[in-house]
């Protein structure tokens, strides 16, 4: 078997003119993935230095579903573009030291372009799916190599500029930057390529969204968890995956909040026989699903305040869950003492179900989906 060289790939279809609209649309969805990961990765951060804010309430609904969509998006875009350019992989090595080095530079930042873009969508993807091959922690990992990824998206668009304007700004017929063996008509035209190219996109965006956008919901076949859940609203992780669903039954249970050495223990009974507020507040998970539910229950504020908890403070948020990433959440001030941040004992007008929190769990505005922490046993000033 003989190595190919470029000269073997003769289809007119893998021209600059189609990489560069393929390439700006990519870029564009890598941008709004960047720009809102980067909003999500603060979101979870346990230390603020600046407040998180608790409004619009759906602010991470709308940054997290944008994650999530132009991910989806960029996969079709991203096997296109590579579909267009790997032929350049094999270009026979340029004579002379300077050539072959700048050759092997470009090389390598191809490389690493084409492997950290490939790695977060992959693992992007797997995320929403919640199927975890691997054994790293998925958000470190995926915020650290999205450094990588948009430095060598913007590498190179700078290095690619002079070819993506002239593409960008010619016909998409224009043959100026081809390679010189590219010539034989394909099944499509570029047109036709493109156009299908946009149809892919749109179609694995049509089939993932409705987990975020309602009217969607019918047509995403694909989405994660768009299904009912419980009261009109999906259960991500449930009571008996939790194994909560002993402790969170029992008669005996009750709610501690705890400031220093004042504390208060607080039954179901105690939470109802207290004022109750109720808010249109959403769910909106960090894997792109989102759903709104009406909740029921006592402000967390109106808690913090039976044990003198000052304003400004931020507190820990304890679940009766004794494993997992999420038993314990930091409850920022910003949302502590907003008066929409919940304990909530009902959604829907219905006494919470346990998959959904029984016998209480915080909601709060504009909040990552990971820190409205089900089947909370503890509220504290953390020591
Ligand atoms: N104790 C506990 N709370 C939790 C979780 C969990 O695994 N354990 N999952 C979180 C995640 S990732 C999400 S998206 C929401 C989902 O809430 P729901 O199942 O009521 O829709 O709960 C959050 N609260
Ligand atoms: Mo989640």
């Amino acid at each position: 078997m003989r190595i190919p060289t470029d000269s073997d790939f003769t289809s007119r279809l893998r021209s600059p003119a189609v990489t560069a609209r393929v390439g700006l649309w990519l870029g564009i969805c890598f941008g709004i993935c960047f720009v809102t990961g980067l909003v999500s990765h603060y979101a979870q951060d346990p230390a603020h230095p600046v407040p998180f804010p608790a409004s619009p309430v759906w602010g991470y609904r709308v940054t997290q579903g944008l994650h999530v969509i132009t991910g989806t998006a960029a996969v079709p875009l991203l096997l296109v573009k590579l579909w267009t350019v790997y032929p350049r992989l094999f270009r026979r090595p340029e004579r002379g030291w300077r050539q072959l080095l700048l050759d092997a530079t470009e090389r390598g930042t191809v490389l690493v372009l084409v492997a950290s873009a490939v790695f977060q969508l992959a693992s992007g993807l797997a995320n929403s799916a919640q199927w975890y091959p691997w054994s790293f922690s998925f958000r470190t990992t995926h915020y650290a190599v999205a450094w990588i990824a948009i430095g060598s998206v913007l590498l190179h668009v700078a290095v690619k500029l002079p070819v993506i304007r002239d593409a960008l700004g010619a016909d998409v017929e224009d043959t100026a930057h081809d390679r010189p063996t590219a010539t034989t008509p394909g099944v499509l035209s570029r047109r036709g390529l493109l156009r299908t190219t946009w149809l892919a996109a749109g179609v694995a965006v049509l089939a993932t969204a409705g987990s975020t956008v309602p009217f969607l919901r019918r047509v995403s076949v694909l989405g994660v968890r768009s299904g009912d859940g419980p009261e009109g609203v999906p259960v991500n992780k449930s009571a008996a995956a939790a194994k909560v669903t002993a402790s969170a039954t029992r008669s005996d249970y009750r709610l501690v909040v705890a400031n220093g050495d004042r504390q208060v223990s607080l039954s179901r009974a105690d939470l109802l026989a207290m004022p109750q507020s109720t808010h249109d507040l959403p769910i909106a998970c960090v894997e792109g699903w989102s759903a709104s539910g009406t909740w029921t229950g006592v402000r967390v504020r109106d808690l913090l305040d039976l044990v003198g908890v000052p304003r400004g403070t931020d507190v820990h948020v304890t679940s009766l869950q004794e494993s997992g990433p999420f038993t314990t959440t930091v409850l920022h001030a910003s949302f502590a003492d907003d008066d929409r941040t919940l304990l909530a004992l009902a959604l829907g007008g219905e006494p919470l179900s346990i998959d959904h929190g029984y016998p209480a769990r915080v909601i709060a505005p504009d909040r990552p989906g990971v820190l409205q922490t089900k089947w909370v046993a503890r509220i504290e000033v953390p020591a």
